[in-house]
């Protein structure tokens, strides 16, 4: 059995759209941020590094963090959410480490400086809006050949850069004026296993 330990935001929005779209049985730890429980020593043995989300697979004593890590772990476990054409899957997991180092980071860094401080320390405040352009002006080139980040079939390349498009449309960085980007946006958001995976455990309701 696997369990997820997580809360409503970005990286574990991720993984509970990866789990329902396998169809995977899985029980939902809520691990309450605003409550300090990931830094509980019970979850710090999970992830010394005190994030959500973790995920601990009982059928192969397996317990694994970092949200990239762990959509490979599930496509590798199942076979599924990765192309198997060799290119294909490269580009897949190109955009996989692209989300991790150059999307999830730099968008975090803008809520911390617009949002959570306020826009007081400007030159932050621009930096990581200029870097939040740049990656959505990348990602929307590349969308404006492919209709999914690993070309003609959707990965958890999709999954994992849409974790943060879904929060970006909530807190409004928005990225409309990327055609491509906001399109590509649209068609991950109809799918009925994303529309559950955003509501477990929680629905976001913005920083
Ligand atoms: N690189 C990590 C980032 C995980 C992360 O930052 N999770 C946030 C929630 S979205 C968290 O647990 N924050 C707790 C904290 O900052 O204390 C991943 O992709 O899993």
């Amino acid at each position: 059995m696997i369990s997820l330990y997580t809360d409503s935001s970005p990286n574990g929005f991720k993984i509970t759209i990866a789990l329902e779209e396998l169809e995977l049985p899985y029980v939902v730890n809520h691990v309450h941020i605003e409550k300090g429980e990931n830094l509980l020593p019970e979850f710090l043995q999970l992830n010394p590094h005190g994030r959500i989300p973790v995920l601990s697979d009982s059928e192969t004593n397996t317990t694994i963090f970092e949200s990239a890590a762990i959509l490979l772990y599930l496509a590798d476990k199942t076979n599924k959410l990765l192309p198997s054409e060799h290119n294909a899957r490269w580009q897949a997991i190109q955009w996989l480490i692209f989300h991790a180092s150059s999307v999830g980071p730099i968008i975090g860094q803008r809520v911390n400086f617009e949002i959570f401080d306020e826009g007081k320390n400007k030159e932050a405040t621009e930096r990581y809006k200029k870097l939040t352009e740049r990656a959505f002006s990348t990602m929307d080139s590349h969308l404006a050949n492919n209709l999914y980040f690993g070309g003609k079939e959707y990965s958890i390349a999709d999954i994992a850069n849409f974790g943060w498009t879904h929060i970006a449309r909530i807190i409004n960085f928005d990225f409309d004026h990327y055609k491509n980007l906001s399109e590509w946006h649209n068609r991950i958001a109809a799918r009925s296993a994303v529309q559950r995976g955003i509501l477990i455990p929680e629905p976001a309701t913005g920083p």
